[in-house]
């Protein structure tokens, strides 16, 4: 497919998304779609915020781990990160790895890719750095995999994991797995169970940025597919379900009114909501059993004093 094409493609895919999920009896909204230009713009600020610890907080673990987790990935590796971005996690772990073999950021946005790659090789010269652009959940990308050689290392932190409901964060695993042979490896970040009112300001933080980045959707959604949103008629909110172990990001109607998209019209009563994101927490033990199902066996994890978020690495045996 051509650019052109393949804008084309994405456009369509964000309006059939868009489409169905608001003609569900409860609307919802694939909470990929939030990390447009503009919303991982505001992401990048949220990752700042006081109230929001996890970015703060596994940074500062791999800060202080960093010589431990890399002696424990082992020597000339192959490591793949899916959902790179920046990679601007990867580098400070690529540099203290044991002459790792080759790094292969997978992301959808080319351009930050392209970038990131020419900063990478400037300073750790000499190592081989291999973009590929693509969804990660897709089985495609994995398949250019099949034919790289040596120990492979799969690098998933920044809580991604906690948008997977657990049966799909099962299968993403999986998919990682089916890649890797006997004794490669995962290190993968995620955010643990703790006080609700420590995850509830977390997603819904004093400086109301966070509402910022649930409302861009609905700015997204009235730039690209010429929707009628009144964003000023819905309220951010964010809460703890503890029995489901997420917090759950939601956009409430506040008043009855009609939204047009695409020559559609979509009802909404008040208080009704549009379900924008979910974000599992896990326990320890949680994450050894998500491993173990997915044949993974946990060998070492790191967490920061209070046990607010974990990195662990895991193998194929
Ligand atoms: C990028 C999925 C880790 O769930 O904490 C932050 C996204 N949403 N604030 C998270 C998010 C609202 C974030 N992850």
């Amino acid at each position: 497919m051509n650019m052109a094409a393949q804008q084309i493609a994405v456009v369509e895919a964000f309006e059939q998304d868009v489409l169905s999920g608001l003609s569900a009896a409860q609307k919802t909204l694939p909470c990929k779609y939030l990390y447009d230009e503009a919303g991982s713009r505001i992401f990048e600020q949220i990752c700042d915020l006081d109230d929001y610890y996890l970015t703060r907080t596994e940074a500062q673990i791999f800060t202080e781990q960093l010589e431990d987790i890399a002696a424990k990935l082992g020597a000339n590796v192959v490591l793949i990160e899916p959902g790179a971005g920046n990679c601007e996690k990867a580098e400070p772990l690529l540099q203290q790895m044991d002459k790792p073999s080759a790094y292969l950021p997978m992301d959808i946005s080319p351009e930050i890719l392209l970038a990131a790659r020419e900063r990478i090789e400037h300073k750790l010269p000499g190592l081989n750095v291999v973009p590929a652009v693509g969804d990660f959940t897709s089985a495609y990308i994995w398949q250019r995999l099949q034919n790289t050689s040596g120990r492979k290392v799969v690098f998933f932190p920044g809580s991604t994991i906690g948008n997977f409901t657990p049966v799909s964060a099962l299968e993403l695993l999986n998919l990682f797995g089916a890649r890797l042979r006997p004794g490669d490896g995962l290190l993968l970040g995620a955010d643990l169970v703790k006080d609700s009112i420590v995850l509830e300001r977390a997603y819904h933080d004093s400086e109301h940025v966070t509402e910022a980045f649930n409302k861009n959707l609905l700015h997204r959604i009235n730039r690209e597919l010429d929707g009628s949103f009144n964003v000023d008629n819905f309220a951010h909110r964010a809460f703890y379900h503890s029995r489901r172990q997420r917090v759950e990001m939601h956009l409430v109607s506040l008043e009855e009114q009609s939204v047009d998209i695409c020559g559609h019209t979509f009802r909404f009563d008040e208080g009704e909501t549009i379900h924008t994101e979910n974000s599992h927490k896990y326990t320890l033990s949680g994450l050894e059993a998500l491993l173990n199902s997915a044949g993974f066996t946990p060998r070492q994890y790191w967490t920061d004093n209070k046990q607010h978020y974990a990195i662990f690495y895991a193998e194929i045996e």
